[in-house]
């Protein structure tokens, strides 16, 4: 046989006939072990990049892998198709943002397909379609009448270029995590998911996420930032209201010497409203990003408000100042400062000479106060009835003291903010309100929903384009009837996306947002692969949405699970020279230029082989070659097929039977370990050598090698699957046998008679020796005797001792004859 490897040839048939069959799709009986769900959602961005290549076939691998090891597994695929990338774009080519985004949906199905991806399309949705968003909406009116959603005024993010605000999770190191632009902060009226409410939930759960990546954990865990302490509350000179604060270090309280509060705490505003320079100063606060690590390196500015704050305790006048460190949207927007006990408070005392009071003394030597804050725990001292009381004492007490004064009390805070889900632009859900001059906010009624995004719109990039769309703007009032206007902000993507991998277990249920026996089947989902991008966000927001799913009556705990992710794997980034691939940069390598050079087994192979699944890949156009020969190494193993020349020889069938099974063995546990894709096909690649080294001989022989040829086709249909069902068909074998059956492993081919083991001459390797398993110390030693390599060691000299470590090692000791 001498034909080539034609690789899209075979894919373009393949996939056809995949078409065709349906293969994929998923079949349901009743038993949840046999169910394994893995999703995948993407921006419809236009074209694959190698990014996705990697992820997808990843993703690939383990459903194929899955349902030939027998489970029903549900792979589906959609899209996240509203959002700023598809508007900027509709915006840039002048074409509304939904014919842009249906038109490369369609250009990315058929990319999609092209890479062989076995997708159940039967229950692909996107985002934009009505019958989507509707049940997004239908929900978000839930969560009004619970209180869990709802309108307020806030210090927000806003990004200027993106002309929307951003919820906190999308500001990263102070910049737009889109057009890395520095936010400003800014005083609007937003839409709020009360996702606080849920904190501590979110932080318990983590702990049952056993499948996740540490590193994610973490990073929601510090995310969430829960810590304890108290809150206090300080009066206020000439005033009935009070300056209320959370500390960590209630037992520092009687060292306070300055409050200081955001620019946008309504005591600094006061205060400006008779002070142009602190108007200023605080217009200048305005302007910088709020992101904790810039805060924390900026540059501290502070101002005097000239209003003074009472200290609880000791009743004494402290300063009240403006510092630009202290957040609006963390805690209260109040700090006590207490610069001999913290380094930031005492940089700005030093800075704005502040008094400095020290409270906690060393448990043992001196402190210079005036050369740095004392930041650990000690003994309470200059602090009255408290002197002499250990910290972690004094902080039980102080609080104590304070609830018994009506002062303060014990309080946990979270750093977690509620989630906000309005935007400013025109491509995405409309949010179901309708504003009433009589009513308020009156959120849509049932029977009115979906809020229809009118689909004809041009945005062009300042003010959405329905601010102007008279159609949409106006209603009626749904309690009064009065005319109103609707809510003209619409949702951000995260809300989409949030709940895609419940809806896709009934993906065209009309009736329900989802369907709780579809869901009790499928959910959660098993296996998720995904950029580490999302950890704080959609992979929060998700989690949060899955538990207000369950709350609003949708499923049960039982039936959905608390969490929607059992296991996560973060995949690492594809790298050119170093660093990500990215359009910005100019280092990308198109994927179809792959696929039209070699064909998409060849990018599959490569992207799965270059690197574990959870680091980064290098890109390499040597080893996108050294993929594609390999395929070709193994298609020419084809042509020794019928050789039976010679007679049968049983201990090479036995040799070429044991690589065939270690490998089924060694491939298997590479899935079965955190699918170590490129463990198993490097497994692969030496089992090609070793059948391209192999002669068949005799009936046996062919036997053998056939067997060898179909474990090889079977087990790299998860990776290169046309490959292997062409392979598998020359072979002779049924499509089913090559992707929907796992190979067994022949245990009695693993059993070994013969073994080698090393040999050391005065503890220095010097050979090895094949020998009977079971063969005694003598026959180890004579068989080192007879081998010339390790005899030359042993002339002239006096065997002193021997050591057989049996299936290990020999070990001779000798001294000069
Ligand atoms: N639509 C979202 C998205 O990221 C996902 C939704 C569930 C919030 C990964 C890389 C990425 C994501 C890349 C998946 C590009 C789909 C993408 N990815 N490297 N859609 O289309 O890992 O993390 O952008 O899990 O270079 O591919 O990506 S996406």
């Amino acid at each position: 046989m001498s034909e080539h490897y034609l690789a899209q040839e075979i894919e373009a048939k393949w996939q056809q006939r995949w078409e065709a069959t349906g293969i994929d799709a998923v079949v349901e009986d009743d038993a949840r072990e046999s169910y394994y769900c893995l999703v995948m959602f993407p921006y419809p961005s236009g074209n694959l990049h190698m990014g996705h290549v990697r992820n997808y076939c990843l993703g690939d691998a383990v459903a194929r892998y899955k349902r030939m090891q027998g489970f029903n597994v549900l792979h589906p695929i959609g899209w996240d198709a509203f959002g700023l990338p598809a508007e900027n774009a509709a915006i840039k080519h002048n074409r509304p943002p939904a014919e842009w985004t249906y038109a490369n949906i369609d250009q990315m199905r058929v990319q999609l397909k092209g890479l062989g991806l076995s997708y159940d399309w039967s229950r692909e949705i996107a985002t934009c379609h009505p019958d989507y968003y509707r049940w997004e909406q239908w929900m978000f009116t839930k969560l009004m009448e619970k209180g869990l959603a709802y309108q307020a005024n806030a210090e927000v993010n806003w990004c200027d270029p993106c002309h929307t605000v951003l919820a906190n999770e999308q500001v990263v190191d102070g910049v737009c995590w889109r057009c890395d632009t520095a936010v400003q902060r800014k005083n609007l009226k937003q839409w709020f998911i009360r996702i606080t409410d849920y904190a501590e939930e979110l932080l318990a759960d983590l702990d049952t996420l056993t499948g996740w990546p540490e590193k994610v954990v973490g990073m929601q865990r510090n995310w969430i930032g829960k810590s304890s302490g108290a809150e206090v509350s300080f009066g206020l000179e000439n005033s009935d209201e009070t300056l209320d604060i959370f500390t960590t270090r209630p037992d520092t309280l009687m060292g306070v010497t300055y409050m200081a509060v955001a620019a946008a705490h309504p005591l600094a505003r006061k205060a400006a409203e008779s002070n142009p320079q602190l108007a200023a100063f605080l217009d200048e606060c305005s302007k910088i990003s709020t992101k904790e690590a810039d805060v924390e390196t900026m540059e501290k500015k502070g101002m005097a408000t000239g209003i003074h704050a009472i200290h609880p305790i000791t009743g004494e006048r402290v300063p009240v100042w403006v510092a630009n460190f202290v957040l609006m949207g963390y805690g209260t927007g109040a700090v006590m400062s207490v610069p001999a006990h913290d380094a930031r408070d005492f940089d700005f005392a030093k800075k704005y000479d502040l008094a400095i009071k020290q409270v906690i003394q060393q448990n043992d030597g001196i402190w210079d106060i005036e050369e740095a804050a004392f930041t650990e725990s000690g003994i309470l001292m200059n602090s009255g009835e408290f002197d002499g009381t250990p910290s972690v004492q004094a902080k039980q007490d102080i609080t104590a003291w304070l609830a018994a004064h009506d002062k303060g009390e014990e309080r946990t805070q979270y750093r977690l903010r509620d989630w906000l889900v309005s935007r400013q632009r025109y491509w995405g859900a409309p949010i179901p309100v309708i504003h009433c001059d009589d009513c308020g906010a009156v959120a849509v009624p049932e029977d009115q929903l979906p809020v229809e995004l009118p689909t004809h719109l041009q945005p062009t990039g300042g003010a959405s384009p329905l601010t102007d769309c008279e159609a949409f703007k106006h209603a009626d009032c749904p309690t009064c009837g009065k005319a109103a206007v609707r809510e003209l902000d619409t949702f951000d993507t995260f809300m989409e996306s949030s709940w895609y991998m419940n809806r896709y277990t009934s993906p065209r249920d009309a009736d329900a947002m989802v369907n709780a026996d579809a869901v009790a089947r499928w959910a959660p989902v098993d296996q998720y692969i995904g950029g580490v991008e999302h950890a704080v966000l959609h992979l929060l927001y998700a989690r949060f949405y899955h538990k207000l799913m369950r709350d609003a009556g949708l499923f049960t705990s039982e039936q959905g699970g608390d969490e929607p992710f059992k296991n996560l794997l973060t995949q690492g980034m594809v790298l050119k020279d170093g660093t990500k691939m990215s359009k910005s940069k100019g280092n990308t390598v198109d994927p179809k230029a792959i696929i039209e050079r070699f064909g998409a087994d060849t990018a599959r192979l490569f992207t799965l082989f270059a690197a574990p699944p959870e680091k980064e890949l290098e890109w390499n156009d040597a080893a996108v070659e050294g993929s594609y020969r390999f395929l070709k190494r193994v298609w020419r193993l084809l042509e020794k097929l019928d050789n039976n020349e010679g007679s049968d020889d049983a201990a090479a069938v036995k040799a070429i039977r044991l690589s065939i099974h270690a490998t089924i063995k060694k491939v298997t546990h590479a899935f079965e370990q955190g699918f170590a894709f490129n463990v198993a096909i490097a497994a692969l690649m030496e089992l090609s050598n070793s059948l391209q080294a192999y002669e068949p001989k005799g009936e046996t022989g062919a036997a053998a090698y056939r067997e060898g040829l179909q474990a090889l086709a079977t087990m790299l249909a998860p990776f290169v699957p046309h490959f292997a069902c062409e392979l598998g068909e020359k072979l002779g074998m049924e499509e089913v046998a090559v992707i929907s059956a796992w190979p067994e492993v022949d245990e009695a081919a693993l059993v070994q008679d013969e073994i080698t083991i090393g040999v050391q001459v005065q503890g220095k390797r010097r050979g090895e020796i094949t020998i009977a398993k079971d063969a005694s110390q003598d026959d180890a030693m004579a068989a080192a005797q007879t081998d010339s390599a390790i005899a030359k060691w042993l002339d002239g000299m006096q065997v002193v001792k021997v050591i057989l470590v049996p299936g290990r090692l020999l070990n001779i000791v000798v001294k000069p004859a």
